[in-house]
């Protein structure tokens, strides 16, 4: 076993790095670019039924901390991703094949047809889109979780994971995961989506910096670190039968750390990603090996999870 190997569902994975779902990955390029690069895994963009364009532009803008955008779920339609998950090579590397419905019937639609191609794809069902106007997340709604994860286990009858958003009170991290638990299938609890319906000001400009909703949008980046940390380790603490993919704040091997002790499996890169290029995947996976060295860690396995208390 190499320094970085992971390990997610049973499958190998050859460093536990991959990209967020929305970074990098609305076309079949981009994509390819990612399974051209060093992450050990890749997923797609968070798809709808039909292909939508998304939200006005401006709708991402970089700040000194992070990033807002509200991009409103601009994809090409599952049909593209699934015919995209259908010609990749598994044996690179794995993917994922993230949905995100505008209602229950449509992620059952998606989600039995992605069953039914018969392949190895792992899917990542977004229960934390912030910025469709009109539609709240359902990860706050606990009776509208509930229920998609009874009919969404009843009709995909496979192993499934889940993309959250960010809770910020224990009483929340614990009727959540309670919910989660209630479905062996949710293997997989990916923490955290961004921090919905933040505003950044643009002090020259006396301005908000996106166009939709006000302004209002998703923040990503530094922002969010130590909400996606606090996450992470709330599911792992209460789902001890599922696995954590991290995703939040990872702009170098310190954080990918970070994530690892507080017990995610695989960690995901989003502002950072956006910010850069799938070439930033060398250079955190050199950084995080680097940091494994000098405490005298072997494996990822040794160190996941054992965030210390005091
Ligand atoms: O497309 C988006 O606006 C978007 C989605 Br679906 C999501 O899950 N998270 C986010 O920050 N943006």
């Amino acid at each position: 076993m190499s320094l970085l190997s992971a390990s997610l569902l049973g499958i190998k994975f050859a460093n536990p790095l991959l990209n967020a779902s929305g970074v990098h990955c609305r076309y079949t390029d981009e994509l390819d670019a990612l399974a051209a690069s060093a992450a050990g895994s890749l997923i797609t963009k968070s798809c709808t039924l039909l292909e939508r364009e998304g939200n006005p532009e401006p709708r991402y803008a970089a700040t000194a901390l992070g990033s807002i955008n509200s991009m409103g779920l601009p994809n090409q339609g599952y049909a593209y991703y699934l015919d995209y998950a259908r010609r990749h090579n598994y044996a690179t590397k794995p993917l994922f094949f993230s949905v995100a419905g505008l209602s229950l019937e449509d992620n059952l639609t998606m989600m039995a047809a992605v069953r039914d191609a018969y392949i190895p794809a792992i899917v990542e069902l977004n229960l934390s889109c912030p910025n469709v106007p009109g539609k709240p997340q359902i990860a706050y709604d606990f009776e509208a979780m509930d229920r998609m994860l009874a009919a969404v286990s009843a009709e995909y009858a496979l192993p499934f994971g889940v993309k959250m958003p960010p809770y910020f009170d224990i009483a929340h991290f614990d009727a959540a995961a309670a919910i989660l638990n209630k479905y062996p299938l949710v293997a997989f609890v990916t923490c955290i989506n961004s921090i919905g319906n933040a505003l950044v000001i643009d002090i020259e400009n006396e301005s908000v910096v996106i166009k939709p909703k006000d302004g209002f949008g998703g923040i990503g980046g530094d922002y969010v670190l130590p909400t996606a940390l606090a996450n992470v380790n709330a599911f792992y603490r209460r789902c001890p039968d599922k696995q954590v993919i991290g995703c939040g704040g990872v702009r170098s091997g310190e954080q990918v750390f970070m994530h690892l002790l507080a017990g995610a499996s695989l960690v995901q890169v989003g502002t950072a990603l956006h910010e850069d290029s799938p070439r930033i995947f060398a250079r955190l996976n050199r950084e995080l090996s680097a940091i494994m060295e000098r405490k005298g860690y072997r494996s990822i396995e040794a160190l996941r999870g054992k965030l210390k208390t005091l």
